[in-house]
């Protein structure tokens, strides 16, 4: 059996969501936080999509952790290891194996807000590390990370890019947050998409098999379950648009046609016209100078940037 930390139960989700959907999809143009495309199926399918040929973060970041994770656990010599949106942990296990030889890694904790992923990550980690003490947490990182056990240095990782899904003055909170709850001498490890040409980055959020398109329409299925909404996901057109001004990608979702749509859980009818679209993310890429300015702006001092080999993708290790 798995035992989790569950920060959110069921019917506080619920509610999270009402909040978000009356005041994503009253306003204009229409938008939906990212994080609801996280459940059981969403999770399996953000799985897929790091298995894409177009999707090159993954495998760029894995790139960087395979060459650096024993560096990593000289550097900061970190007794545990706290991941934030861990999903399937596959890559944490190159940090993992860096941690297990330098010696000092006693506790791992994963925190996501998917506890499906989360409790088959924690079982298959646990299993293949017997001496580590695997600690799950179910929760959002951007309101638990007050209550994350472990002993310092702590080490937390925030990898894949999700660093983008914020919006920029929520972004520069999330950092401050995690500075806040770390002691001075511990570290931090973020994974930063790079900005390159934009036919590579509307290819890796718009790929050929369709299955970034169900990803996204699957946000939908997730306000149908917790909300009772009838919305269909077929008559959306799923778009990734390269925002050059603010440097991210949008994910939205087109109608194809004029459509109401009934939301009973958050007590709301709305209408869209053919062609308006709902904001379901952004991801925004980075450059380095850019990283360092708001790592320092956050109160964090770099250690080291790395990237891969064909610079797609940043790796920065700082120091709290
Ligand atoms: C998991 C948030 C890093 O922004 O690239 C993948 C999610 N969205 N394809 C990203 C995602 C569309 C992904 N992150």
């Amino acid at each position: 059996m798995t035992e989790l930390d569950v920060h959110r139960e069921e019917r506080e989700l619920t509610e999270a969501l009402r909040t978000d959907v009356r005041s994503g999809l009253s306003a204009e143009p229409k938008s939906l936080p990212s994080k609801w495309f996280y459940d059981a199926r969403g999770s399996r399918l953000f799985e897929d999509i790091t298995a894409l040929p177009e999707y090159y973060p993954t495998r760029a970041e894995r790139e960087i952790l395979a060459r650096e994770a024993a560096e990593i656990a000289r550097i900061t010599g970190a007794r545990t290891l706290v991941e934030l949106g861990s999903g399937s942990s596959e890559k944490t296990r190159l940090l993992l194996d860096g941690g297990r030889d330098h010696g000092a890694l006693r506790h791992f904790v994963p925190l996501d807000v998917s506890e499906s992923a989360l409790s088959e990550a924690v079982e298959a980690i646990r299993a293949d590390y017997p001496g580590l003490e695997v600690h799950g947490v179910v929760g959002d990182f951007t309101e638990h990370l007050d209550l994350l056990p472990g002993q310092a240095p702590r080490l937390v990782a925030f990898l894949g890019g999700t660093i983008g899904n914020f919006l920029p003055a929520d972004r520069m909170k999330f950092l401050r947050s995690v500075r806040e709850v770390l002691d001075a001498g511990e570290w931090l490890l973020l994974g930063t998409d790079l900005v390159k040409d934009p036919a590579t980055l509307v290819a890796a959020y718009d790929d050929a098999a369709g299955v970034t398109a169900e990803f996204n329409r699957n946000v939908l299925r997730v306000v149908n379950t917790r909300l009772g909404a009838d919305f269909d996901p077929d008559r959306f057109d799923h778009e990734a648009y390269w925002d050059a001004g603010a440097e991210w990608i949008e994910m939205r979702l087109r109608a194809k046609e004029d459509m109401t749509v009934r939301i009973p859980g958050a007590g709301m009818e709305i209408s869209l016209t053919e062609g308006e679209y709902i904001r379901t993310e952004i991801s925004a890429k980075f450059r380095a100078a850019g990283v360092a300015a708001e790592l320092a702006e956050a109160g964090f001092a770099v250690e080291r940037w790395w990237t891969d080999e064909a610079k797609r993708f940043g790796l920065t290790l700082a120091e709290a």
